[in-house]
């Protein structure tokens, strides 16, 4: 009586964990997304994903910030605002997370190693006042998001101190508790901040797809080859596409 029982309870046991596991699996390829994609096509759930809107600030993109003391052409970022404005839309459209991130410093610069804070010699250094406020500092002008990519309310704002979105921030958490594994990255530059989120996510086992006309760099060799180095080797940091595509499937 007592073993038939057992067998009875364990059978039904064994019968929901199967029922469970197909539902999830046809859930999970219901959602999937498949973006045409260099190496090979890229495939995310929407629900598991986020898209990573890199320093999109007025230092960067616009003329009398940070990037142009330091001897940069802030127009080459600028290509980038109408695809991404584009992404943008759509992704919040199709309900995907969108996170924004900015560099920059606290006021006293407590924040800011001596290495970078001295590093080079531009025009003006972090903290001098510019045209803008302080040059890449947290509540000033200049170190906002530029207007065209302005955050909604609600969107999460991650300030970072350094070039990667990982480093010293709460982005690892925030992902984690969202249940994200892949993200969509875009922003600038392509070979600096792009660049070490990418590496810094690879690492962490996140799957990022690079979307080409949405990251920027100053130089067109340091865009070619930055993205170049992401796709090869087999997607050796992640995979790379023109937003064309990913907009297709979204
Ligand atoms: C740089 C960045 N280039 N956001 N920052 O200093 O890429």
């Amino acid at each position: 009586m007592v073993e038939q029982a057992v067998e009875q309870a364990v059978e039904q046991a064994v019968e929901q964990a199967v029922e469970q596991a197909v539902e999830q699996a046809v859930e999970q390829a219901v959602e999937q997304l498949v973006v045409d994609a260099s190496p090979y096509p890229f495939g995310f759930s929407p629900e598991h994903t986020a898209l990573l809107v890199i320093d999109m600030q007025r230092d960067f993109v616009e003329p009398g910030g940070f990037g142009e003391t330091l001897g940069n052409d802030v127009s080459m970022l600028r290509k980038v605002i109408p695809p991404l404005s584009e992404v943008l839309s759509a992704t919040r459209e199709a309900g995907i997370l969108v996170i924004h991130t900015r560099e920059g410093h606290l006021p006293d610069l407590s924040d800011c190693p001596p290495a970078k804070l001295n590093r080079g010699s531009p025009s003006m250094r972090i903290g001098d006042p510019g045209p803008k406020g302080r040059i890449l500092i947290r509540g000033e002008y200049g170190h906002d998001i530029i207007d065209e990519l302005a955050p909604l309310d609600g969107e999460l704002v991650i300030d970072k101190p350094g070039k990667g979105s990982f480093h010293g921030t709460n982005l690892g958490e925030v992902l984690e508790a969202a249940g994200t594994t892949s993200l969509i990255v875009t922003g600038v530059t392509t070979e600096v901040c792009v660049h070490t989120t990418v590496r810094e996510a690879n690492d962490r086992g996140y799957e990022c797809l690079v979307l080409s006309d949405c990251v920027g760099s100053y130089f067109e060799e340091f865009q070619r080859a930055g993205l170049a180095m992401i796709a090869a080797q087999g997607g050796i940091f992640g995979w790379v596409a023109p937003s064309e595509n990913y907009l297709k499937v979204v």
